[in-house]
């Protein structure tokens, strides 16, 4: 995957730096006893272990197989992932997109890092760089020729703001060929770049 450069200066530089700086955030949160360490080591291994894209991705391949979880979550994706045991923290309000022939849908957060962490975890550190909050409103296909997705151009591409309030996330469609697939074969297919939009599931790009 190409990287989207150039990253402004004023951006920790190195994992070093960001451990250190939220090393102290810790410190000060716990020494103000805001947050206990136990509730933050707890946090950060559910996190790091259990909460990621491949929650979505089953979400994903089940909206595939059935019809009607799919309608459900085109309505309320919130209400529908718990359907599936999936929700919490910073996924109270989440809209599902789904990518058809004509459309395809790109999520980004253009004012800071919003994410629907429930189905995708926390974000990778490009979804929060100015540079790809800028170029996914101003340039998507651009964007989506750095992850090696070249939309046909008669497809409308969308880009949609998520906030604290509203989360977004991208419902990609069923690659083609996957008539026979299981749906865990078919929870295989859908990766975190194509929940985000600046991809599609790579069978997709092949057929
Ligand atoms: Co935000």
């Amino acid at each position: 995957m190409a990287t989207l450069s150039p990253q402004p200066s004023t951006f920790p530089r190195s994992n070093e730096e960001i451990a250190a700086r939220v090393k102290a955030m810790e410190a000060i949160l716990v020494e103000k006893e805001l947050i206990s360490t136990d509730a933050i080591d707890y946090m950060s291994s559910v996190y790091e272990k259990e909460v990621g894209p491949q929650l979505g991705a089953k979400i994903v391949a089940r909206a595939w197989v059935d019809p009607e979880f799919k309608n459900r979550l085109l309505a309320d994706a919130t209400s529908a992932c718990q359907e599936m045991g999936v929700g919490g923290m910073q996924g109270e309000e989440m809209i599902a997109l789904e990518n058809t022939d004509s459309v395809n849908n790109l999520v980004v957060c253009t004012l800071c890092s919003c994410y629907p962490w429930p189905v995708l975890g926390l974000p990778p550190n490009w979804y929060k760089y100015p540079a790809y909050r800028a170029k996914a409103v101003r340039n998507p296909r651009e964007v989506m020729a750095e992850f090696g997705y070249f939309p046909d151009p008669s497809i409308e591409i969308r880009v949609w703001d998520s906030s604290a309030e509203l989360r977004y996330w991208v419902l990609p469609q069923r690659p083609e060929g996957t008539e026979g697939f299981t749906e865990e074969q078919l929870t295989e297919l859908v990766t975190r770049d194509s929940l985000i939009g600046v991809s599609v599931p790579p069978a997709a790009i092949e057929a």
